[in-house]
């Protein structure tokens, strides 16, 4: 049998990528975009705006990170999306509505297309937790950039080495021809 995994080495330069990053606590999500864009440009992918690898969208909060992602893997333009976020605690239950909505999101956006999603949010008690993962002691930002290169290549690696997906791999009509693929994998 085989062992499919990712790597960090072989395929960065031909990956492009999606960046969402929420406006809400930016002086948060400011950092953890400085440390993906480092763990990025370390691994040979061109960070620059202007380049052919990497796009930036921006959103007003983490709430609005799921439906970009949803949208911008559809375009089936990029082998891998980061949603970056930063969701603090305060005196309100609105903190668990907008971190729940947000994890589903993510995770529903990745499952219905095909496409690694990374949730990149921080969901903290405090200012001062979410600062420390976002550079004071680590920055998350690096890591959530690297599981995205390194699904980006294990999703390459596995529409190369397996036979598409057969019937049926998705709910929908018992018999008939398969469904098509909602986008068609990024080789
Ligand atoms: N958005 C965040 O990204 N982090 C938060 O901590 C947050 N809080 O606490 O309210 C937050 N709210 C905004 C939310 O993401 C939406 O932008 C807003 O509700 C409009 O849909």
């Amino acid at each position: 049998m085989t062992v499919f995994e990712g790597t960090f080495h072989q395929d960065p330069a031909t990956l492009r990528f999606a960046l969402i990053i929420g406006r809400f606590n930016d002086l948060v999500t400011e950092k953890l975009l400085s440390g993906c864009q480092d763990c990025l440009k370390r691994h040979g992918i061109d960070v620059d705006p202007q380049g052919t690898q990497v796009d930036y969208f921006w959103v007003p909060g983490s709430f609005e990170l799921a439906m970009v992602a949803r949208r911008v893997a559809l375009s089936g333009r990029y082998n891998a999306v980061i949603c970056l976020g930063a969701v603090i605690r305060g005196h309100t239950p609105h903190f668990d509505y907008v971190a729940a909505e947000a994890a589903k999101g993510v995770a529903a956006a990745s499952f219905q297309t095909g496409i690694p999603v990374v949730f990149g949010v921080l969901t903290t008690d405090t200012l001062q937790q979410a600062l420390e993962r976002a550079g004071i002691k680590s920055n998350l930002g690096w890591n959530y950039a690297l599981n995205a290169i390194e699904m980006a290549s294990l999703m390459r690696e596995i529409h190369r080495e397996l036979p598409p997906p057969t019937y049926p791999y998705l709910d929908g009509p018992t018999s008939g021809s398969p469904p098509s693929l909602p986008v068609s994998p990024l080789k």
